[in-house]
């Protein structure tokens, strides 16, 4: 079983920390396990191509197997998982094991040596018999394209990155050694980058191989194959493998709630990947940028109350697996971290309101996700029922005292349904149950939108309390 996360006590949800420094994820560490957090994914530990405009893309082309980047050097790296392990937070990496950095001769961030039109990397080592060439691949321009057939997909290069050949046991034996270093620092997981372009036998022979995490049991492998555009590859060839990205929720919820087309929402698990497989967010560090699918619709920061809205959905919901992005603001889709004149990356600085400084956006900080993170861990394993929804309003319970209700509003609107609540006092999660509802005359309530559209409805304990106090004083 890769699907396991090692969560501490009733967490589930994974954050990433895009581009953050293991600095400040060390810092972090506390706030997401007050916060209720179970997981950061890192970005990617190895030693990348240096490219003179730090695009955050560099980190994707790995020049060595050293964990020595723009986010910290390896001893930074050791404390961080360890930091984050004592507060109970777990750790897991974004890895590139499809391929290396290309272009001519150069050096990587930690100084190591390559050449990547010779396909040499003297730090790992690799050398040109490593990776598949086009003898492999029937592709005359050598490169992935939509109508690829699926070994294709898995031997000719993404986007001119040389291809690493992962049926040889030399290859294996070299990604297994660091997954196990990782490991062995404290990590429980990774995210595959371009797990599609590998061949699932490989991935298993190489997991297989991936020792035990420190709390027992096995690593966590959430393997990311774009599902958007129907091509030869499935992605149930992964479900032995972990979790499995599901990119379509993406476009379906940013387009729900963009459309305001909230009639499809109850249905939308049923279109998705298995519950035990999947993974969803609402963006990636791919598709926050417009890199996807033409004409498709994925929401990110830039508009805060529909991406509240999507994240209260989907966290709420408990479908899967579930990852909160976390950005740094941008204008340029190339643009990297923010940094000051030397390259370092800037410190992140939380503010007390639920942003954060220096360019950083926080959105796990916001105050809306983090009452609905709170709700996801409070019903965690209660089944989702009673779905109803109209053009504008969704809602439906976990369990049999909770209940989540959104509308696309703004105003305050209200709408009254019948539930299966228990009659009596309830109120509303999202206000720190400042706000109280009744729930009257056999399940009905009449909710009322709130700034973020969003009503978490759960027992009013203050309620029972004063009256226990009562009898007991
Ligand atoms: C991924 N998943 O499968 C990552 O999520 C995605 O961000 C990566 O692409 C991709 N796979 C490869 O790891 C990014 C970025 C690309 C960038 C690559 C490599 O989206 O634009 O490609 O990283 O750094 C860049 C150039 C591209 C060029 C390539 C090779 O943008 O034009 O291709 O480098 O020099 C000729
Ligand atoms: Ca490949």
């Amino acid at each position: 079983d890769f699907t396991d996360l090692h969560c501490v006590g009733n967490t589930s949800i994974v954050v990433h920390l895009f581009e953050w420094k293991w600095t400040d994820i060390e810092k972090e560490c506390e706030f997401l396990a007050q916060a209720g957090y179970c997981a950061v994914q890192t970005s990617v530990v190895t030693e990348n191509k240096y490219e003179v405009t730090r695009p955050w893309w560099e980190r994707y082309q790995p020049v060595s197997y050293k964990i020595s980047t723009r986010s910290g050097t390896e001893d930074q790296f050791a404390s961080m998982v360890r930091t984050c392990n004592n507060f109970g937070v777990r750790i897991i990496h974004d890895v590139v094991l499809n391929h290396m950095a290309r272009g001519d001769v150069g050096l990587g961030v930690a100084g190591s040596f390559f050449n990547g039109t010779g396909l040499y990397y003297p730090a790992v080592p690799y050398n040109v018999s490593h990776f598949h060439t086009h003898n492999d691949c029937s592709e005359p321009s050598n490169q992935i394209s939509n109508t690829s057939t699926s070994d294709d997909l898995r031997h000719c290069q993404l986007l001119n990155l040389p291809d690493l050949d992962q049926s040889q046991d030399y290859v294996r034996s070299k990604i297994v050694g660091l997954l196990d270093r990782l490991v062995d620092h404290g990590s429980v997981g990774f995210r595959v980058d371009a797990a599609k372009h590998i061949h699932p036998a490989d991935l298993k022979y190489i997991y297989d191989s991936v020792k035990d995490v420190l709390p027992g049991g096995r690593p966590a492998f959430i393997n990311e194959v774009v599902n958007t555009i129907p091509d030869a590859i499935s992605s149930d060839e992964y479900y032995d493998l972990g979790l499995v990205t599901e990119f379509r929720y993406s476009e379906m919820i940013g387009e729900a709630l963009t459309k305001v087309d909230y009639s499809k929402l109850c249905g939308v698990f049923q279109t998705l990947l298995r519950e035990q497989s999947a993974l969803l967010f609402i963006d990636n560090h791919d598709t926050q940028r417009g890199r996807e699918r033409p004409g498709s619709i994925v929401l990110n920061y830039k508009t805060p109350s529909l991406y509240k809205r999507a994240q209260a959905f989907t966290l709420a919901s408990g479908y899967g697996t579930q990852r909160v992005m976390s950005s740094y603001f941008f204008q340029d889709t190339e643009a990297g971290p923010p940094a000051d004149s030397n390259e370092h990356i800037l410190d992140v600085l939380p503010h007390a309101d639920g942003t954060c400084g220096n360019g950083w956006v926080c959105e796990h900080r916001w105050e809306a996700i983090r009452n609905i993170v709170k709700f996801s861990n409070l019903v965690k394993g209660s089944p989702l029922t009673n779905c109803q929804a109209t053009a504008n309003t969704v809602s439906f319970m976990r369990g049999d005292n909770t209940l989540f209700w959104m509308t696309s509003d703004d105003v305050t609107s209200t709408e009254t349904i019948l539930t299966n609540l228990t009659d009596g006092a309830y109120c509303d999660l999202m206000t720190d149950c400042q706000k109280k509802y009744v729930v009257h005359d056999s399940g009905n309530v009449t909710l009322t939108a709130a700034e973020d559209g969003i009503v978490v409805l759960v027992p009013d304990l203050s309620a029972s309390i004063e009256s226990s106090s009562v009898s007991t004083t």
